[in-house]
């Protein structure tokens, strides 16, 4: 595939343009919205549903992927490959850990919460080009997590997935247990909003934004690395800031 189908979209599930095998994606949801929705929404579920509709309702107008120009809060854009994501809160929210380790575990936000907090100010660079300087992400290591649920000999990588129900990502084992991978909470010193893909958001800090993969739900140890959601679309797997993807951006750590 070309660099052109790329993660600044967002490929449609149910194949508006998109037949998996390295055409361009479908454009769906690529959305720059307004600046002053975001924190907003955080707080109040009908609002969020709402701004879930305005984010489909949106990219099914511009199928072309415009959107994505448009600036959202502080520089971002908000990128999904679905057109929606149900809201997780205090109540229903869940990350497990389960594959090749000892312990499996599912943490509550409370739980998470209560464990020793990391926090980190690097910039975010998108593969797609746009950076944001200085941007705090605070959280729980991801070693942290790996340590408590006792990784067996034979895992070698880790495995992301999300409750938007179609997003995955991986690392190496090596690069999971790197100090600045972050399961984070918040963002900007704050609570994570559901759009940047809270109420948990794995941050990948030398990486291309594109391996923060937003909604986390699920960690899974496995003997190799499965390559994830862009990375099946042609995206490198080992997404060094400057090193990869042909890119020479000057990198984020
Ligand atoms: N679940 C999920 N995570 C995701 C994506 C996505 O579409 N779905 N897009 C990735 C890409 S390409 C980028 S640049 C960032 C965008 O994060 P933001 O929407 O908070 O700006 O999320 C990454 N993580
Ligand atoms: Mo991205």
């Amino acid at each position: 595939m070309t660099k052109d189908a790329n993660p600044a979209r967002a490929a449609d599930d149910d194949g508006g343009g998109e037949d998996g095998r390295g055409t361009p994606v479908g454009r769906r949801v690529v959305l720059g919205m307004l600046a002053a929705g975001a924190a907003g929404v955080a707080a109040a579920p009908a609002l969020q549903r709402a701004w879930d509709n305005t984010l489909g309702a949106a990219a099914q107008k511009d199928p072309t992927g415009l959107t994505g120009l448009l600036p959202a809060g502080g520089g971002f854009r908000y990128y999904s490959v679905t057109s929606s994501t149900p809201p997780k809160d205090e109540r229903t929210y869940r990350l497990t850990i389960d594959g090749l380790v000892r312990h499996h575990a599912a943490y509550r936000l409370a739980d998470l919460r209560a464990l020793p907090q990391t926090r980190l100010v690097r910039d975010v660079q998108c593969v797609t080009g746009w950076r944001v300087p200085g941007t705090p992400f605070e959280g729980v290591r991801l070693a942290t997590l790996l340590d408590a649920a006792g990784v067996r000999p034979e895992a070698r990588a880790v495995r992301f997935t999300c409750f938007d129900g179609a997003y995955s990502e991986s690392l190496t084992l090596e690069q999971a247990r790197r100090a600045d991978v972050l399961v984070a909470l918040r963002m900007q010193d704050k609570p994570l909003s559901h759009a940047h893909g809270g109420p948990v958001r794995l941050y990948v800090a030398p990486m291309y934004f594109y391996k923060s993969a937003k909604w986390l739900s699920g960690i899974t140890l496995t003997e190799r690395v499965e390559p994830g959601y862009w990375e099946d679309r042609g995206y490198d797997v080992d997404a060094w800031v400057g090193r990869s993807n042909g890119r020479d951006d000057a990198p984020t750590t």
